[in-house]
This record gives C-alpha cells, structure tokens and sequence, in this order.
C-alpha cells in the first residue's frame, strides 16, 4: 500500500461524536500496550500518526485517522491495564461494543495478540462481539522480536488454543523489524474492498 496522506480526523467515545462514515474503516483492538498504536505507525509509514505510550492505558477514546482520503483507520481503547480507574473500565465495554454494533463502515478489525501473553477474559469476550456483528478479523501476533525464534512456536500455540483460532488465520508481526507489514497489508486491502483500491 502506498500511503500518500494520513492524518487525524477526531476523537470519539460515543456514536453521536463519530466521524461520518463515508469511507470503508479498519479497525485496530486489542489490550492496553499490545502495540495497536505501533502497528498502526508502521503500517502508514509515520513516526508517530498515533501516540504510543509505555504508560498503558492512557488511550480511552476512540481515534479516527484517514489514510489518501480513501478509507479510515480507527485506533480502539485498550483493556486489561489493572491501574485504569474503575469508570474508564466500566465504561470500555459498551463503547467498543457500540462501535462494533453501529458502525455501518467498518470492514474489519485488526486483532492485536502480545506474543509474549496468555489471550485472557477481555480478549475473549472482544472475539465473542465481532463474532456476533460478523465483523472480518484479522488477528496478528505481535512483538514478535521479543522471543527467539526457536521458542516463537509455543507461544503461538498457546495463542491458538486459547482463542480457538486456526493457526494459519494469524499474521505474526514486530514494529522493530516491520516483519509482516506487507501480509497484513494484503489482508486489509482485501477486507476493505479491492475494487475500490483498484489503480492506486
Ligand atoms: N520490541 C517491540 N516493542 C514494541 C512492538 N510494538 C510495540 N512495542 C512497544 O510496546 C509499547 C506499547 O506500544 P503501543 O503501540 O503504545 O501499544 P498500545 O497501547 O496497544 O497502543 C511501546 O513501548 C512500544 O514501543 C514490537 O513489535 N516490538
Ligand atoms: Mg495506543
């Protein structure tokens, strides 16, 4: 994909405060300090479109970007982070629910696993709601760097069998090397509608 303009549109926790839905979106989940924001950079090829942060769970709205004035790109809160006050957790699961329910434009969601991390509660019950919205998913493995390649396996395995997802349905990534850019790319083109990409 080449990226010719990306740029924040706005912020929002709450259907009202949406941007219009007029370009097909892309979705990116995943729990606090995952790595959505870092992927999100090293796709658009931008140091830093979206804040990453070492302090998790500071994110608790919803950030929409645009990417050629094309389609969006929508990073999600993320969850797990235990010293998020206990309003802004409770408040985590009807706004990404919501946004999964409402959001005629979105095209799929971008499905962030820590390599290094047991899927736990929030993890399933997010796979549970873009199963009952039928949202596409596209799960990736990331911070893949973090683990030597000979111990990269178990970890995926456990990954596997703890969401109940084939294998082959992930996407291993690391924002260091950029490894896996280019698959998840294609998955995301081929989700967002290649008709519309056709010529650019
Ligand atoms: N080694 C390594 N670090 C990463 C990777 N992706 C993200 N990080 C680091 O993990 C931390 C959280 O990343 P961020 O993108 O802010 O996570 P978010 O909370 O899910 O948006 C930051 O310190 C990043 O530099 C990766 O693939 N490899
Ligand atoms: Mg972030």
């Amino acid at each position: 994909m080449k990226i010719s303009s990306a740029e924040f549109i706005k912020s929002a926790t709450r259907p009202g405060n949406y941007p219009p839905d007029e370009f097909p979106e892309i979705a990116f989940a995943g729990r606090s300090n995952v790595g959505k924001s870092s992927l999100i950079n090293v796709l658009v090829n931008r140091k830093s479109l979206v804040r990453t942060s070492s302090t998790p769970g500071r994110t608790q709205l919803i950030n929409f970007f645009k990417i050629n004035d094309q389609f969006s790109l929508v990073d999600l809160p993320g969850y797990g982070y235990a010293k998020v006050p206990l309003a802004v957790k409770k408040a985590w699961g009807p706004m990404i629910r919501t946004y999964l329910e409402v959001r005629q434009s979105l095209h799929g969601v971008v499905f962030i696993f820590d390599i290094r991390r047991v899927p736990r509660e929030e993890d399933i019950r997010m796979l549970d709601w873009l199963e009952e919205f039928g949202v596409p998913t596209i799960p990736v493995i990331t911070k893949i760097d973090k683990i030597n390649r000979s111990q990269r396996e178990k970890h995926i395995r456990q990954i596997v069998a703890e969401t109940g997802l084939p294998k082959d349905a992930f996407s291993l990534f690391s924002a260091t090397t950029r490894d896996g850019c280019e698959d998840i790319w294609e998955r995301i083109e081929a989700a967002l509608d290649p008709v519309s990409m056709e010529g650019e």
